[in-house]
């Protein structure tokens, strides 16, 4: 007998709300909830093929040891946590805490407990190595934020605006950010009809692109120039919002004077985008009566991520475009504590520089955590305090730390390396131990994971009050002995004999004020993960009870919370002129980009593409998501490829200055000429480019760790890669 269930989709941050039929403990189909009113029964072909990760025939249903010869034998959870444990312990001793590191990828957002758990463990043994793909992926939102200010009351909301840009992201695909995460296409497809001037600035025609009331398509990497650009045309005519701006701001001056070369014109040499758009972008922008600027992970790739979240910031605040006293909070706290926010700007704080050196390059902790793209160097580079044991939770770095060869080689350079995965991937078959974890239905969930990434940047999050929990509705498979990943750490912590004291919740929800409140674990009647998130509940505004009594979920329009004015007294400012920023826009302005582009070995840029089927690299072994094809297609314009004389189809080799990778070409004339773009996340190790046609092509291959790398976050260029190609070579012709 089979029975239906709500649930949720908790693998990207949109959480989309579920039907799951589940027969004998087993989820059988899952569809989107129809009753839903903040999704409209949408979900995307991930979360329909939830039920089939669960019953994978490559699910790992038991945690497994790799020995000395390679080969992999199951292990009993117990037994691998008591040898790990001791090994750890061991290697503190001699080495001390800093050489045990933690990477926690996206694998790891379904569970709530995971973090809170795994940052307590890593805390308890003294160990600072934390670190996130938050520091790769758009690191410059939390380092603008901190050099311009936030805004307590956020954003302007996408229901309520009449215009929106957009830079460099996809959201009708990735669902990435809040605003327009839940069911994008219908959300653009309402707004266009009430008048929404819509622009998005992306070197290719995306599914959000063709939907925009205006398209700008820069040579990738040139987004500074151009929303300087922008900047310069509403400062100097006089566009902004000069009451907002002089109640709220500080640095307009700096911020004009480091503008002023950049010139409709000049930006459009540099960027290839006519100037009359750029200007007409500017008018459309700022001539509105509410909106927002963002930026997703095209132009943080292309390097200079910082200056242009930065710049996004200043275009919101010049123009006003932040919510107002009296407006409706945009994503009022739910199962976040009460907190009633301001119309009044979160003063600048520091944004890079502190907590725990690095020890190569001169990176350290930033506004985004530590800096993930200098973890290879720490395995790498001899001397103390070198990283020797690392747990990668959920995350796959083979895939998605640039510089794949070194990351292999800071691999094979571990003592101990454990993951905590779901499946074999090009990691996880690295690790000495995998730890197979139970999967979401059965683990219990909740929204409020996805309403607290609005303290990671403005835009994040879930745009109204949503809130929803999702119990277990499934039985792991018989016969398995999966755990949950948190119990790992308990289970080390118990064995190390290390307090845990699990950071579950704050005290109030505002974004500075809120003190972290604690709960201690008992390690001989530790609590279930159900305690822990209902612990994480415990100062929610709608107490948990009240949210599980929907188990469909719940829109709480009923908290009609109206922003309040600014605090009597308060003299906070928003810096529109940072010191960093002017100076950068200095660098920019003075490069000789003509000379740049003279040397003709690598006419192509290659841009980074996100599709509908796969999140990163999760879902590639999926039958129904990967439809029999393995391979990850290099989308080129078919007017590039016929002067190539290449066919669609045809296999290629793709070069740049690090190194070589093979390819199938796929024409597509959405891409710009001279640009091409591959989805990231695919191929096998570097000794299988053979398989290319099965695995696909892993792009960070072609990305060198330690060039042209950011200096607050050490990103290399990950997207804009010059690139040319070529004729395939003999010896990777495909097996
Ligand atoms: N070239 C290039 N590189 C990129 C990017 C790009 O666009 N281009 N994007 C960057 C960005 S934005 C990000 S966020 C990072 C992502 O970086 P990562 O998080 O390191 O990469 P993922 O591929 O998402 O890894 C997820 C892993 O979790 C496992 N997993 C899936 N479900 C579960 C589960 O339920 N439990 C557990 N324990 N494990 C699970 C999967 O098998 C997989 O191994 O990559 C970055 N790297
Ligand atoms: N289906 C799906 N959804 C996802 C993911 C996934 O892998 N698949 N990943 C999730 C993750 S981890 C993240 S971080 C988000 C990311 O979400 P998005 O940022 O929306 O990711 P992309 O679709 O890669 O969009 C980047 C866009 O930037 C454009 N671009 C490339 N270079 C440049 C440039 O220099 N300037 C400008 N202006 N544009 C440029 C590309 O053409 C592309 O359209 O998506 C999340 N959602
Ligand atoms: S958009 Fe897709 S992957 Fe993201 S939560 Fe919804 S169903 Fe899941
Ligand atoms: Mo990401």
């Amino acid at each position: 007998m089979s029975s239906i269930h709500p649930n949720i989709c908790r693998l990207c941050t949109a959480f989309c709300p579920l039907l799951v039929e589940v027969e004998d403990g087993t989820p059988i189909k899952v569809s989107g909830d129809p009753s839903n009113e903040l999704f409209h029964g949408y979900t995307c072909p991930k979360g329909r093929a939830l039920a089939e990760q669960h019953s994978s025939r490559g699910r790992l249903l038991h945690s497994l040891k790799r020995d000395a010869d390679g080969t992999r034998n199951r292990i009993a959870p117990e037994q691998a946590m008591d040898e790990i444990a001791a090994q750890i312990t061991a290697i503190v001793e001699q080495h001390g805490p800093r050489s045990v590191a933690m990477y926690f990828g996206t694998g790891t957002l379904p569970y709530p407990a995971t973090m809170p758990a795994a940052r307590s463990w890593l805390r308890g043994i003294g160990s600072p190595m934390f670190f996130t793909p938050g520091a790769i992926d758009q690191p410059g939102k939390s380092i603008a934020m901190a050099l311009h200010g936030g805004w307590q009351a956020g954003e302007q909301t996408f229901e309520e605006s009449d215009t929106f840009l957009l830079v460099g992201m996809n959201p009708v695909i990735t669902k990435c950010h809040g605003l327009l995460g839940q069911n994008p296409g219908r959300k653009i497809k309402e707004a266009n009809a009430r008048g929404m001037q819509m622009i998005v600035i992306d070197p290719r025609r995306t599914e959000t692109a063709e939907r925009a009331a205006l398209h700008l398509r820069p040579r990738p990497g040139e987004d500074p120039t151009l929303l300087a650009a922008i900047v310069r045309t509403i400062i100097e005519e006089q566009l902004y919002d000069t009451k907002f701006v002089a109640e709220n701001a500080e640095g307009l001056d700096q911020l004009a004077e480091a503008v002023r070369s950049y010139s409709p014109d000049y930006a459009a040499q540099r960027s290839g985008v006519p100037a009359e758009d750029i200007v007409k972008a500017a008018h459309i922008f700022a001539e509105a009566e509410r909106g927002c600027a963002l930026a997703g992970t095209g132009p943080s790739f292309a390097t200079r991520g910082t200056i242009t979240e930065y710049l996004c910031m200043a275009l919101n605040t010049l123009c006003g475009r932040w919510a107002k006293a009296g407006d409706q909070a945009p994503r009022p706290n739910v199962m976040l504590p009460a907190h009633n926010p301001r119309a009044q700007p979160i003063p600048p704080f520091p944004g890079w520089g502190y907590g725990e050196k690095m020890r190569g390059r001169d990176l350290a902790m930033s506004a985004a955590g530590m800096p993930t793209a200098g973890l290879t160097d720490e395995i790498l580079y001899e001397g103390e305090g070198r990283v020797r044991v690392l747990i990668n939770v959920g995350a796959n770095p083979m895939m998605s730390f640039p510089d794949q060869k070194r990351t292999r080689a800071a691999l094979d350079k571990l003592d101990l390396h454990i993951a905590i995965d779901n499946e074999l991937s090009a990691t996880s078959e690295l690790a000495d131990y995998i730890i197979a974890p139970m999967l979401s239905f059965e683990t219990p969930g909740m929204s409020h994971t996805v309403e607290a990434l609005k303290y990671f940047g403005f835009g994040l999050g879930t745009p109204r009050p949503w809130a929803q929990y999702a119990p277990r509705i499934a039985q792991p498979p018989e016969g398995s002995d999966v755990i949950e990943d948190w119990h790992f750490f308990l289970g080390l912590a118990q064995r190390m004999n290390i307090d845990m004291k699990i950071m579950t919740s704050f005290r109030s929800g505002s974004h500075t004020e809120g003190a972290p409140l604690f709960l201690e674990i008992d390690h001989a009647d530790p609590p279930t993960t159900e305690d822990i998130l209902a612990d994480m509940c415990r100062s929610s505004r709608v107490p948990l009870d009240e949210v599980k009594s929907h188990p469909n979920g719940k829109l709480y329009d009923e908290i009609d919370l109206r922003v309040l004015p600014r605090e009597d007294g308060n003299e906070d400012r928003l810096q529109l002129g940072a010191d960093y920023i002017v100076e950068e826009l200095a660098k920019i302005r003075a490069e000789d980009y003509e000379a740049e582009r003279r040397d003709g070995e690598y006419p192509f840029l290659l841009t980074s593409r996100r599709v509908n089927n796969f999140l990163n690299s999760i879902g590639r072994t999926s039958d129904m998501l990967n439809r029999g094809k393995g391979y990850n297609p290099l989308y080129v314009h078919p007017d590039d490829l016929a002067e190539l004389g290449v066919a669609s189809g045809d296999s290629i080799a793709l070069r740049s200055s690090r190194d070589t990778v093979p390819a199938v070409v796929e024409a597509d004339a959405t891409m710009k000429r001279g640009v091409v773009a591959m989805s990231q996340a695919f191929g096998g190790q570097p000794d299988e480019d053979h398989r290319y046609l099965e695995l696909g092509t892993n792009t960070n291959r072609l990305m060198a760790a330690d060039e042209d790398h950011d200096p607050i976050t050490g990103i290399p260029r990950m997207g804009a890669i010059p690139v040319a190609i070529a004729a395939l070579e003999a010896g990777v012709q495909p097996v």
